[in-house]
């Protein structure tokens, strides 16, 4: 770690006091290119855009040096107003939030609606043998955030698609423009669902999705009259998208958009707008000493477009994007 890289001063701590819910346990550091956060391995990014400012919440991989498997406890959280300077808050959010779920903090996302924070999460249920969907409820981005439901939103026995236990991960929630929101997850499959306006039960049944070669990490996104269906594409995992006029599709498949990141069979995407620019910020496997599958870091590239809407092949660079006013 290079000590220019993050730097934790009571000046910048105290920089960082100026956000209303920032505390003395922020810490803030200058991104130097990618990976951008370097005193820890992160993890399947996902980010929202919140009064002016980026909420970029991660897994957080903890494997054991050499270890050959996913060791991942609790998800972090950093905000930047720049997309280089980035206050890093302490975690909100523990698998052990939820009493139900036995380990694994895998992929997540979360969202806002009427001033509340939905935290959507995929961990290993307690006694439903497989993965499942949970979701954490907070009046802040920053958290503390609360089991919203005290079970499961999902479990493996009510997705049949495929067989394999770890279908229900990855969970990724859209707000459409009339208000309903939908949640999409799944490996192996794509499911998705309707969820209430409370955000913490389905509302109807759970479809399905065919899409090319798909492996899992759905993100959805709208621009400009395009619903954007993204995923993680093959294994090891380039980065794949469709195209739809609505949310429920259809789907047209049109092509990939990102190549395999560097030293990690996993790439999991999250795309945004912010200050009037596209970004896509997925994780790769760059960052020594462990760096590799289960030691992951988090980069950010520009995301361009054409004309017609379809989507520019992502270059993933060494030197990130620069500060954004
Ligand atoms: O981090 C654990 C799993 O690896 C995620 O759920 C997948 O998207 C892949 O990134």
């Amino acid at each position: 770690m290079k000590i220019s890289q993050y730097l934790i001063t009571l000046g910048l701590a105290l920089g960082s006091l100026t956000h209303a819910n920032a505390t003395s346990r922020d810490t803030t550091f200058h991104s130097d290119g990618n990976p951008i956060i370097r005193h820890k391995y992160t993890a399947d990014p996902a980010a929202m855009v919140y009064k002016d400012k980026v909420y970029l919440y991660t897994g957080h991989d903890e494997a054991a040096p050499g270890h050959n498997g996913y060791t991942m406890h609790d998800w972090t959280c950093f905000t930047s107003s720049d997309m280089v300077n980035w206050t890093e808050h302490p975690s909100p959010l523990n698998v052990k939030e939820f009493k139900w779920a036995k380990a694994d903090a895998w992929a997540s996302q979360v969202i806002e609606r009427n001033g509340k924070f939905y935290w959507y999460v995929a961990v290993e249920h307690g006694t439903i043998p497989g993965k499942a969907i949970g979701v954490a409820v907070s009046d802040s981005p920053l958290g503390p955030f609360k089991d919203a439901r005290g079970s499961a939103l999902v479990t493996n026995d009510m997705t049949k698609a495929v067989k394999h236990s770890w279908d229900d991960i990855d969970p990724t929630v859209i707000i459409d423009k009339d208000g309903q929101a939908y949640l999409f997850w799944g490996n192996g499959i794509c499911y998705y669902a309707k969820l209430k306006s409370n955000m913490t039960e389905l509302d109807g049944e759970i479809k399905t999705i065919t899409l090319p070669h798909y492996t899992e990490a759905p993100w959805v996104h709208y621009r400009n009259g395009w619903y954007y269906l993204s995923y993680a594409y093959e294994f090891p995992e380039k980065i794949a998208y469709a195209m739809g006029k609505s949310i429920n599709g259809p789907w047209e498949y049109k092509g990939i958009i990102n190549e395999l990141a560097g030293n990690s069979n996993t790439n999991h995407q999250a795309i945004i707008e912010f200050k009037g620019q596209w970004y896509f910020i997925y994780h790769n496997g760059a960052l020594v000493p462990d760096a590799g599958s289960f030691h992951r870091s988090v980069c950010i590239d520009y995301l361009y477009y054409n004309k017609d809407g379809s989507i520019k092949r992502v270059i993933m660079t060494s030197e990130g994007v620069k500060p954004v006013k």
